[in-house]
């Protein structure tokens, strides 16, 4: 299997935590004649990453390919046997790509703006800290965020947390990161699979924010 990925996008590690932790056979290649060219484009119509190949088959859309990854390599499973538990799951990695993960990314337009107005910076990171409340709100975790092992639910945000607390932290702010969720935070990275499968991009992101 291709892996169609860079070390920074974010997209890309929530894919390639489920493909470590499934213990996948696949080669990481950056995308085809760079970021956003014609060529990748006209391998991946949606010009997105991360995206996976075999063969001609190819596939795009961080969460539709986690799907496929859980389909296709059963073990371990990262979807719980029960029908309510696997919606569940599904709601946490939907509200994941669609609310929490959007609120961050609102911020990559400011990383380069050091003296960045304190209103518009209380206002992006209350955006986020509301996102998370209702994430708290969500679950109980114990220690995943939907029970006793790590399932699809926890791979988007183990990779947006730390990555809204890393800009966050350029202007010497910190992320009031609600009771439960914070726990959950530090167990999961001390995982060493998870250390494992997301160390090129915590490498990267830190690149991106201190260069
Ligand atoms: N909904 C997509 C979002 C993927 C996405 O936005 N990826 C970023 C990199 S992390 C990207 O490719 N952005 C396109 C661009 O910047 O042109 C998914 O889940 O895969």
């Amino acid at each position: 299997m291709i892996f169609h990925a860079t070390a920074l996008s974010s997209y890309s590690a929530k894919v390639r935590l489920v493909l470590c932790i499934k213990g996948v056979d696949f080669e990481e290649r950056e995308p085809p004649g760079g970021y956003r060219s014609e060529c990748y484009r006209a391998l991946v119509p949606m010009g997105t990453l991360p995206a996976i190949q075999e063969g001609d088959w190819v596939l795009s859309e961080s969460e539709a390919i986690n799907e496929y990854l859980e389909e296709r390599y059963a073990d371990p499973p990262m979807l719980p046997a029960g029908f309510h538990e696997r919606a569940r799951v599904r709601f946490l990695a939907r509200f994941h790509d669609l609310y929490l993960e959007p609120a961050v990314r609102a911020l990559f337009p400011r990383v380069r703006d050091p003296a960045l107005d304190g209103a518009t910076l209380q206002r992006l990171r209350g955006t986020i800290e509301h996102r998370l409340q209702q994430l708290a709100g969500f679950c109980r975790p114990s220690p995943w965020l939907a029970g006793d092992r790590i399932t699809l639910a926890d791979c988007g945000p183990l990779v947006t947390l730390p990555l809204a607390q890393r800009i966050l932290a350029r202007w010497s702010q910190s992320l009031d990161v609600p009771t439960g969720l914070d726990a959950w935070l530090a167990e999961g990275w001390q995982d060493p699979r998870v250390h494992r499968a997301l160390a090129s991009w915590q490498k990267a992101t830190d690149h991106w924010l201190t260069s």
